[in-house]
């Protein structure tokens, strides 16, 4: 197992000085050739540096920030000794998205450059990682340099495929096109726009088969529209004379993955009715034109839209499927208890990108970071990990402007609710002060404490 940080333990002296003299040759060249930039790019991509860290943070998302700075914040480790390694420019702050389509807030207020939420003692690597090389502790960035670590923890979340659906990108990109998705920063104030722009017909709300983040706001942002809808007079719940019809249209058997909520939420759904279409896994759009796969090798459905709200689906990273860390499905392979890589003991992953069997949220990253960071810094003292998640994450479920319902959930979806007992509080019932709590709270909190490393959610404040 890999001890306290030492490129000589690690490497040899002959590495250390192998990098050391690729460096007095790389500052020669920049005395000889300083407006030769051509030939110093050159010079640089035959020669990478090699940095080592105690940890490489791959990741400058939630759970990148959160688990870096935890660490950070145990006091055990020097300036720099912490990397963190993202081509990001900016930080967004994603569950807010589903706000942006609701017309509740401004995209632009939901992200932050990236830089500067990273504490000054942290190295922040703003490039892409080329490779991971997990059997010499070693990862090579994009730009040919590599970086050695102790400690691997890899927490770049997953891609979302566009193109998974026919036709979509383009879709998308039409200003004109009541065609939409909170799903990124590009599109996500579209989805009001959209909404709003509606007066008649029928719209459609898609959720993918597979693995997708958030698996509530694909049905989130649909609950905000017909209340939108509602409001102005052009939606009456069951009614053959309502000007807008709504389908949800899903490639899940179900409204949610845990039968408690599912079962509130499919009440919501038949009241307010909305007609459902399961097993409709979205695949082209053509105009106003929907297909949808159906499973066990029956037919492809075709539906008109005059909306169309679309979640696509997602997957892991490319650098990180074609990695020896994954598993089959493309995840970071790790424990379920103590987030810790099954082969490869000094590596670790939490958040979107790893194969933790929960649901992709915020909230679960709240949970998770405290156990990967305890169990890292016991390992490298040479202690076996002993801090368990147990599967919590969260899904604050909005049902209509103004209430939430607050999903909480571990492994198996089994409830864990916060607030359970407190004055009879059950969470299965959509609540105004949780809406506040998604609404106001968590943004808040999330900028001023977890991204710093302090917020342990459920737990309240820590470190
Ligand atoms: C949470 O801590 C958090 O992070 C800021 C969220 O935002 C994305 C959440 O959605 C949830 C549910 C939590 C969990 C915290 C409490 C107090 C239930």
């Amino acid at each position: 197992m890999p001890g306290p940080s030492s490129s000589l333990m690690r490497g040899g002296p002959s590495r250390l000085l192998a990098a050391t003299a690729a460096a007095a040759a790389r500052r020669r060249l920049l005395l000889q050739q300083p407006r030769n930039a051509r030939l110093l790019a050159t010079a640089s991509a035959v020669n990478p540096v090699s940095r080592s860290h105690r940890v490489v943070v791959v990741g400058g998302g939630s759970a990148g920030l959160a688990i870096s700075h935890q660490l950070l914040r145990s006091g055990k480790f020097a300036q720099h000794d912490i990397a963190v390694v993202d081509p990001a420019e900016w930080h967004h702050y994603q569950p807010g998205w589903t706000l942006v389509g609701g017309g509740l807030k401004f995209k632009e207020d939901l992200r932050r450059r990236l830089d500067s939420l990273v504490d000054p003692n942290i190295r922040f690597y703003n490039h892409a990682v080329g490779a991971f090389a997990p059997e010499s502790n070693e990862l090579t960035l994009a730009s040919g340099d590599r970086l050695s670590y102790d400690q691997l923890v890899v927490a770049p979340g997953v891609g979302i495929n566009y193109g998974s659906v026919k036709g979509l990108p383009e879709a998308l990109a039409d200003p004109q096109s009541l065609v939409s998705s909170i799903y990124g920063y590009d599109h996500c104030d579209k989805v009001f726009r959209t909404v709003d722009k509606l007066k008649a017909g029928r719209a459609i709300f898609t959720q993918p088969a597979g693995v997708i983040k958030c698996a509530g706001a694909p049905q989130k942002i649909m609950w905000l529209a017909l209340d939108h809808w509602k409001r102005a007079g052009l939606y009456k719940p069951a009614s053959a004379d309502s000007p807008i019809q709504i389908s949800f249209a899903t490639g899940l058997p179900v409204m949610f993955g845990v039968p408690k909520y599912s079962a509130k939420l499919d009440e919501l759904r038949r009241e307010r009715g909305v007609e459902g279409l399961f097993q409709h896994d979205l695949v082209a759009v053509d105009g106003n034109v929907a297909t949808f796969a159906r499973p066990d090798g029956q037919e492809q459905v075709t539906k008109r839209f005059d909306l169309l709200h679309v979640v696509p689906k997602m997957g892991p990273h490319a650098f990180v499927k074609n990695s020896p860390l994954a598993n089959e499905a493309g995840y970071v392979d790790v424990d379920d208890a103590t987030t810790r890589h099954k082969k490869y003991p000094n590596v670790w992953s939490a958040g979107d990108a790893s194969s933790l069997p929960t649901s992709k949220t915020a909230a679960a990253i709240t949970a998770e970071a405290p156990v990967l960071v305890r169990n890292l810094l016991r390992s490298t003292e040479g202690k076996d990990p002993d801090a368990v998640y147990d599967g919590y994450t969260s899904c604050p479920l909005l049902t209509e402007y103004g209430k939430v319902l607050l999903a909480e959930f571990k492994y198996g979806g089994v409830p864990k609710e916060t607030f359970d007992g407190w004055l009879g509080i059950d969470q299965v019932e959509p609540r105004r002060a949780f809406y506040h709590l998604k609404k106001d709270f968590f943004p808040w909190v999330y900028y001023n404490s977890m991204v710093k490393g302090t917020w342990g959610g459920p737990k309240g404040w820590v470190n």
